[in-house]
């Protein structure tokens, strides 16, 4: 077996608080491979303090060198990349994440770069442990006499074959200063919005057991450094099976797990046969004091234009149910699409005024800017308007150097009413 080595690059911008998660994606890698008898360490330049001496004492002794890369990540991973080649000549560097993902072809050109994998990493990465040849290995994209390959995916990863999330692999340090626990029940949605990395890379929802998801609460509530710490269940959508996720409320308060914990819910699923009021103060005794939707817009017409399949009323109707259950409900937004008219922002402006009258415990998160992603419907309005992504890993390193978020709305062709839309944005 090859020794694997696991890490989360620095950010193009240096903060302090990076406490409320870790790489879930990496623990779960790492979760995988430990349990086939590959040995892995996870490494995380975002939040080790001394990950640079780390990194060079754990590059020479790996074989695979692994990066997880979103855009804000690129320049720093690609100076890893450069650095973990000097020091182990004979080292593959592999990418994978939301960035390599979204441009496999473009990213595995780069001449640092072996091999790309494209969504779920688990199976991949263990097939390239166990020495297989790229072209053999399903989800990956790689170079071959000169050109670049695209190997078809391996079938969807089923969370239920998974074993639990195994915290040892973690570094101790990052564990003890985590502020919120990250934990996963589920992985996709099957909802169809337009601008989500869920509904353009297809991901079917796929959830756990109900005990998978009891049995690691608890672990997380047998380990010291998480004690009288909050929970949040990073599921895209917790909800989508409401049996499961009742069974698992219900199973929290029987066997003692419940703590405060948040989570991520649709506006259209409260009040429904999905949400009731009965479920909601079930929710409230487990713990549950905070949850998170995707409002995006107070305008109908973009609503139904990302497909969001929701209605402004929805959103104010989610809040007043969160509000009498004294859960807090946290709102995001988002401005600047393709096609969007001023005269939509100021419905979101709008909406937003409306929520946050109707209690001081409201949450509101944006309006961000609208960021394209290619494979969606809206990244080719977005090509039409002028718009190219940039050609290069070095060209996306320079556009998002000094940028919190990935590109500018300077930049957004589409975008009408710039000057709004950055005062908007927050
Ligand atoms: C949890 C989360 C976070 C956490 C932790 C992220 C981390 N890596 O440390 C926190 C809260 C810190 C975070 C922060 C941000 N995030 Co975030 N985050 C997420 C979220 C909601 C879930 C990710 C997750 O844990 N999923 C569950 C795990 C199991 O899946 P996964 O991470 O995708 O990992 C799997 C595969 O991707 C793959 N994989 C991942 N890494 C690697 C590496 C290798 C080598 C391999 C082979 C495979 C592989 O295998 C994994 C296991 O199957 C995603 C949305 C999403 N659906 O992906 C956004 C997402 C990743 N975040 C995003 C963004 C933009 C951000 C922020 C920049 C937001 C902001 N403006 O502040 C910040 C970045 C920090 C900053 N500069 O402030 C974007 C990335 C877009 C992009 N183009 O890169 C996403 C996709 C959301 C979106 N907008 O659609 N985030
Ligand atoms: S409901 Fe949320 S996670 Fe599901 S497709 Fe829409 S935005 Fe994405």
């Amino acid at each position: 077996m090859k020794r694997v080595l696991l890490i989360n690059p620095p950010f193009n911008i240096v903060k302090d608080n990076y406490d409320s998660s870790i790489s879930v994606g990496l623990l779960s890698i790492a979760t995988y491979l430990d349990f086939n008898g590959v040995p892995v360490k996870i490494i995380d330049g975002v939040r080790q303090k001394n990950f640079l001496e780390i990194f060079k004492a754990e590059v020479a002794k790996s074989d695979l060198i692994c990066f997880s890369v979103m855009t804000m990540q690129i320049s720093q991973a690609l100076e890893l990349s450069a650095l973990a080649k000097k020091i182990n000549p004979r080292c593959q560097i592999i990418w994978g994440g939301a960035h390599p993902t979204f441009f496999p072809e473009q990213t595995v050109k780069h001449k640092l770069i072996d091999a790309v994998v494209i969504g779920d990493g688990e199976y991949a990465i263990l097939d390239l442990a166990k020495g297989r040849d790229f072209k053999d290995v399903k989800g990956i994209a790689h170079k071959q006499g000169g050109a670049v390959a695209v190997n078809p995916p391996p079938a969807p990863l089923d969370p239920k074959t998974m074993p639990l999330f195994n915290w040892r692999l973690e570094p101790g340090e990052i564990l003890e200063n985590l502020s919120l626990i990250p934990t996963l029940t589920s992985r996709g949605c099957p909802h169809r919005c337009t601008f989500c990395i869920n509904a353009i890379l297809k991901n079917k929802w796929r959830p756990r057991t109900v005990e998978q998801v009891l049995a690691d609460l608890q672990i997380i509530k047998s380990q010291p450094y998480f004690k009288n710490k909050k929970l949040r269940f990073w599921d895209e959508n917790f909800f989508v099976d409401i049996n499961r996720a009742k069974a698992i409320v219900d199973g929290m308060a029987l066997r003692g797990l419940s703590r405060p914990w948040e989570t991520t819910v649709r506006a259209n699923y409260i009040g429904t046969a999905m949400v009731d009021d009965d479920f909601l103060e079930k929710m409230k005794r487990s713990g549950c004091y905070l949850l998170s939707f995707g409002a995006e817009s107070g305008s109908q017409i973009v609503l139904d234009k990302i497909k969001k399949d929701i209605t402004p009323e929805q959103i104010i109707y989610a809040a007043k149910q969160c509000l009498k259950h004294d859960i807090i409900p946290q709102f995001s937004f988002m401005v600047g699409l393709p096609g969007e008219l001023k005269s939509d922002m100021k419905l979101t402006l709008k909406l937003i005024d409306e929520l946050v009258k109707l209690s001081d415990q409201v949450q509101i998160l944006g309006p961000q800017a609208f960021r394209p992603y290619p494979g969606s419907e809206l990244y080719g309005e977005c090509v039409a308007s002028g718009w190219s992504a940039p050609d290069s890993l070095e060209a996306w390193s320079n556009l998002v150097k000094n940028q919190l978020n990935y590109l500018q709305v300077k930049n957004f062709n589409w975008v009408k009413h710039k000057d709004f839309v950055e005062s908007m944005e927050t």
